[in-house]
């Protein structure tokens, strides 16, 4: 019946649209760029470690707990470097066991460790010989941690990697941040701090600790495109194959690394990575009992495995070197689900899908693509719309039990469906995989197409963009940005097969902006635009007072306006275009669109 109705379509379809997209690392890896990425394009997930003197205070001082990230107490409380520095004395770890550490990672099934060797307090958690400020030299421990790191790193076969906060340190007066005792933001002599601090520090962290993975620059803030460019060149020249993350500012980095806690709204072809937490805090918070579920944390990696990027996961541990339970209890759940699952993990590219279907996730590896299931459908059939390929074979990955499934193309139209039989209930509760075997590279049509549940969703991402000479609108990874131009418009063209009458809303967000004391979300508000589909016309407002609020998952916030029906008629081709009829920046941002979604109203 409904091929029938997908038939009906032909008459309304135009030349297909489609692309074989061919993600980077289906390339030949030939290049030495390719060759030094290799591991890091494999690996997916890692572990991110954010261990310093911070965890003593765990979130709280003289009192009173500060809202907010542990490793900021310092600047939170504005506490001076002589009442900060002392922490040291009381740090003693005595039973630090780096062997366990690294062990949970390899059994969360990660693949690389990414450590603090000095965070924004300015405290080398290593062996420094170009400043005192050090573990071994000012805590009662004296023992080097990423001796033992490294070690245990080595043993397990994970790449181990530091994090090194080259712009921010409270503890020196040339460093950039502690505006409470030194002169404010603006550091008296950034260059001096970097010449005599960071370089020698950054030297010594990649010499006595044997090969290093990557380094994890934080906060370019100030950097120069010159320092940025030092910088790069001096890890390069130590270690040729020691990668540079996306921080180290001026677009010197070897990938790209998005906000923490930020992921982008589709499939991006370049090399990047998102930080992230479990609960709130980077580092050791006692009070931060936010933790996400597992199941979070296994869709939020499998997201971030379709959309092309890696998983830096972190943890805090204690003043005495424990990490918590929730922590180690969440990663060994993760390492269990990728046990039986890491094949559509490790080793795999973005999704040849700009867009994800309505139901869940897509990665692909030649000859390969892995449907990750979220929401199982109860009808007992799983659309997926747009593969051209022809498919040889449809298993469950774990059971490895086939499935049955057919397959229906219009070559002429565009238009190809696989429709999968699937079990009534998911084989895992987490994610389910079905993998489907092809021939070659999947060959995908990205035309918009209605999901399986008959919702529409036009994601900013996507949008045809018509931009007025000299206006600021663009898009980023997550949408429309700087929509402040009254000229500037937006449309989308997509195929609808099951016609009826919509609810249209609107998904806007919020952007951060500014860095340091001025760093703050921002939100405008007060926008309207006339929508029109096939001759209606819908008057919408984003309203700050109307708006509901959405989490689709623990990465995206989105604010809601419903702006009201529209009906679509018969299955065709349409065209949903968006104009603007007043927009409100007083801060310069505008309208930030997500997407715009037409669900059937029963
Ligand atoms: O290491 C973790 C964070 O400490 C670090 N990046 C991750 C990996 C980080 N550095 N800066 N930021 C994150 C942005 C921080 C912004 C804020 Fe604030 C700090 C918001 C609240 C506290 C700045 C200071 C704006 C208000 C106070």
């Amino acid at each position: 019946m409904k091929l029938n109705r997908l038939f009906m379509l032909a008459a309304f379809l135009p030349a297909i649209h489609s692309s074989v997209l061919l993600p980077s690392g289906f390339s030949q890896d030939d290049t030495d760029k390719d060759r030094r990425m290799r591991w890091f394009r494999d690996a997916k997930f890692g572990l991110f470690i954010h261990w310093g003197v911070y965890a003593i205070p765990a979130g709280e001082w003289k009192g009173k707990i500060y809202p907010g990230a542990s490793e900021w107490i310092m600047y939170r409380a504005e506490i001076p470097t002589k009442d900060y520095s002392p922490l040291a004395r009381q740090f003693n770890p005595v039973s630090f066991d780096a062997d366990s550490w690294v062990r949970l990672a390899k059994e969360a099934g990660m693949k690389y460790v990414v450590i603090t060797s000095k965070h924004h307090d300015g405290f080398a958690m290593y062996h420094s010989r170009a400043s005192k400020y050090n573990i071994v030299d000012a805590t009662p421990f004296k023992r080097d941690p990423m001796k033992e790191l490294a070690e245990a790193c080595k043993k397990y076969g994970l790449k181990f990697c530091f994090y090194y906060s080259q712009t921010q340190d409270w503890y020196e007066p040339n460093g950039v941040g502690n505006y409470w005792e030194f002169d404010g933001e603006s550091p008296k002599n950034f260059q001096e701090y970097f010449d005599e601090k960071v370089k020698p520090q950054v030297r010594e962290i990649l010499t006595n600790y044997g090969p290093i993975g990557l380094i994890w620059f934080d906060t370019p803030r100030n950097m120069t495109a010159a320092q940025s460019k030092e910088l790069a060149d001096l890890v390069h020249q130590l270690q040729p194959d020691c990668l540079v993350d996306g921080r180290i500012g001026n677009e010197m980095g070897d990938y790209k690394t998005k906000g923490d806690n930020r992921l982008p709204s589709g499939a991006t072809e370049m090399d990047w990575e998102t930080p992230a937490t479990m609960n709130t805090s980077w580092g050791f918070k006692k009070s931060d009992e936010n933790w996400k579920s597992t199941k979070q944390l296994i869709r939020a990696l499998v997201e971030v495995a379709s959309k092309g990027g890696n998983y830096l996961l972190n943890v805090g541990p204690t003043a005495e070197a424990t990490i918590p339970m929730p922590s180690t209890e969440r990663l060994k759940q993760v390492g269990e689900w990728l046990r039986i699952h890491g094949e559509s993990i490790y080793g795999t590219r973005m999704s040849p899908w700009t867009i994800p279907p309505e139901w869940g996730m897509i990665t692909t590896k030649p000859g390969r693509v892995y449907l990750h299931v979220f929401d199982w459908p109860k009808s007992g059939k799983l659309e997926l719309h747009g593969l051209r390929s022809r498919v040889a074979r449809a298993t469950l990955l774990g059971t490895r039990t086939a499935v049955r499934f057919r397959q229906e193309h219009h070559e002429a139209l565009g238009l190809a469906l696989v429709s999968i039989d699937v079990p009534p209930t998911p084989p895992d509760t987490n994610v389910s995989v079905i993998s489907l075997e092809l021939e070659g590279t999947p060959d995908v049509s990205n035309r918009i197409q209605q999901g399986q549940s008959g919702t529409i969703t036009l994601f900013g991402i996507v949008a045809d963009l018509h931009k007025s000479p000299g206006s600021r609108i663009r898009k980023d990874d997550t949408g429309i940005r700087e929509w402040v131009g009254k000229d500037d418009w937006l449309s989308w063209e997509f195929a609808a097969a099951k016609p009826g009458k919509f609810k249209v809303s609107l998904g806007t967000y919020e952007v951060s902006t500014g860095s340091g004391r001025t760093r703050k979300n921002i939100y405008e508000a007060g926008h309207q635009f006339a929508l029109s589909l096939g001759g209606q016309e819908l008057r919408c407002a984003v309203d700050s007072s109307q708006r509901r609020v959405e989490k689709p998952s623990p990465y995206f916030t989105d604010f809601v306006n419903e702006v009201g029906e529209v009906t679509i008629p018969a299955p065709g081709v349409y065209s949903l275009q968006l104009k603007p009829e007043n927009l409100v920046s007083t801060q310069g941002i505008g309208c930030v669109l997500r997407w715009i979604r037409l669900q059937p109203v029963k």
